[in-house]
């Protein structure tokens, strides 16, 4: 069980709509918790470190941002989704990533309705959510589905031809932000 003395912000999240319960000025101090909190997880487990470290502030925004799991978040390769692991639902479990029947260290659909897209290989993000796009465009649906793609993912071929899908529709799926 998560130390609420040491997490006091964090112990009271389990998952993003609680999170989205806090003012926005709290939100670093979050970040902060989020942080701390992998990092004594993952020390311990093992598993991916650095990747998950780079995006603590993006996935604390995310989520604050979006409605998820109504928006659905797309996060290309999946060795980045620990801190997005701790705030949907299994920062209680973190700590088994890797082990058998444990937390999965990419995400997984069958473990969680946050996690929109089995993973593990990269490149895929972009067209994943373009075809939610798509999906929920034809139904009138105005939820939102957002690729979160790395530089390194970037530099396959089939990010390129997600990009240049999206780009040559004439409905406009899919907006950018870098
Ligand atoms: C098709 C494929 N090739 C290689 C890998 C191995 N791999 C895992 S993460 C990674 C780098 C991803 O870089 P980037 O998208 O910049 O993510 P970041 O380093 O920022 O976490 C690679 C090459 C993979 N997962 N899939």
């Amino acid at each position: 069980m998560i130390d609420s003395a040491c997490y006091p912000r964090l112990s009271r999240i389990q998952t993003p709509a609680d999170l989205r319960q806090f003012d926005e000025s709290e939100l670093g101090a979050i970040a902060g918790e989020l942080r701390a909190y992998l990092i004594e997880s993952v020390g311990k487990s093992g598993g991916h470190f650095a990747a998950g470290l780079g995006v603590i502030e993006l996935t604390v925004a995310l989520h604050y941002l979006f409605n998820t799991p109504v928006d659905q978040l797309v996060w290309d390769v999946g060795h980045q989704t620990y801190p997005h692991k701790i705030l949907t639902g299994r920062r209680d479990t973190i700590h088994t990533v890797k082990q058998k029947g444990g937390v999965a260290p990419f995400p997984k659909r069958e473990e969680s309705e946050y996690d929109t897209f089995g993973v593990g290989h990269s490149s895929t993000s972009i067209s994943a959510a373009l075809g939610m796009a798509i999906a929920r465009q034809r139904q009138g649906d105005t939820r939102k589905a957002v690729a979160v793609i790395g530089d390194g993912a970037m530099t396959a071929g089939m990010a390129f031809e997600a990009l240049a899908h999206a780009g040559g529709m004439d409905d406009e799926p899919m907006c950018w932000s870098s």
